[in-house]
């Protein structure tokens, strides 16, 4: 990465935590219900491509009390899952640390093929179907920030979070939270999580707006979205200063479509809304759904879980015409 586009991020990074501390993955702002992942007998046509989800949260380098990584309701079972036939599903949490558990290319790929489990394995634990966890927090650690791996351009200290579906075929549901407290949720300031490929679930109720929120470092000219599974489940349109509502392209029933859209100057150095607008007639329950961006150069672009320089607005007034690309 170029040392411009690194200082670059690490100020507007700075700027954006000093009053937001937004450690709760799906983060409040996106407005997601629950992330998900299957047991690696599930079908994918109920929305995982590959069972395996990974979310990184980068702890700045100022912070050196301990942290915790907890997960809500780990378990598959009782209630907030997704049951197939039996409850028989059993998935892996696993936090990593240390050199590799973020720069390590494969650990950022779409396709996890290679070893994406890189990095220094701190804590892993199974869960299968348990009362004991269920609708319940469990908690990951002490760690000690410098377990992670520094990398300024990542914000700080990096720790890594591989949830693998190891067994079964059932929805296990659930949500995370970086906390400074193994006992309840208490923001890490200044820290916060992103993720290469998100994969959760929408909202049953159509009025809600879910949203992600990536952002857009000076070397990119055009995005490539893709996503799997939606269901035809409305529409995901994209706000930006020059774009006022695009339509990316919807994937139906078990497969993925991608859409290619151009950004103009006025989008560079600040994030982009996508916003995920459920069909209101359809009334599609229990959407499981996967979706990743690239650059021009097919290089994947980090979701944040701040929107880092705010939540874009287009800028332009009605009938003031965008002018037109010039990168
Ligand atoms: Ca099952
Ligand atoms: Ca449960
Ligand atoms: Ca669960
Ligand atoms: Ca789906």
């Amino acid at each position: 990465m170029q040392i411009r586009r690194f200082l670059h991020i690490a100020a507007l990074l700075l700027t954006a935590t000093i009053k937001i501390a937004a450690q709760p993955v799906p983060a409040v702002d996106e407005n997601i219900n629950a992330l998900v992942t299957f047991g690696k007998d599930g079908d994918t046509a109920w929305g995982d491509d590959d069972f395996i989800q990974i979310i990184f949260f980068s702890i700045p380098e100022s912070f050196q009390d301990p942290i915790f990584i907890r997960v809500y309701d780990p378990e598959t079972g009782g209630a907030f899952d997704e049951q197939k036939g039996e409850w028989n599903t059993r998935t892996a949490f696993s936090v990593f640390g240390g050199e590799g558990a973020c720069s390590n290319e494969a650990a950022r790929r779409i396709k996890r093929d290679g070893n994406y489990r890189s990095g220094t394995m701190l804590a892993t634990r199974t869960f299968g179907s348990d009362p004991r966890t269920d609708e319940q927090w469990f908690t990951f650690g002490p760690f000690n920030p410098s377990e992670g791996e520094l990398l300024p351009e990542y914000g700080g200290y990096i720790f890594k979070l591989v949830v693998e579906g190891i067994s079964g075929d059932d929805g296990n549901l659930y949500r995370l939270f970086l906390s400074t407290d193994g006992h309840q949720n208490r923001p890490v300031e200044g820290a916060f999580a992103y993720y290469f490929k998100y994969k959760f679930r929408l909202h049953d109720d159509t009025n809600e707006v879910s949203h992600i929120y990536p952002y857009m470092d000076d070397r990119v000219t055009a995005i490539k979205q893709s996503n799997f599974d939606w269901d035809n489940d409305g529409i995901i349109r994209i706000i930006s200063p020059s774009k006022n509502g695009e339509r990316t392209a919807v994937s139906g029933d078990d497969h993925w479509v991608t859409s290619t859209h151009p950004l103009t100057s006025d989008d560079i150095n600040s994030s982009l809304d996508i916003q995920m607008i459920k069909n209101k007639k359809a009334n599609i329950r229990n959407n499981n759904v996967v979706i990743y961006l690239e650059n021009q150069y097919g290089e994947l672009l980090p979701f944040y879980s701040i929107p880092i320089g705010g939540i874009p607005k287009y800028k332009y007034n009605i009938g003031i015409k965008p002018k037109a690309p010039t990168r």
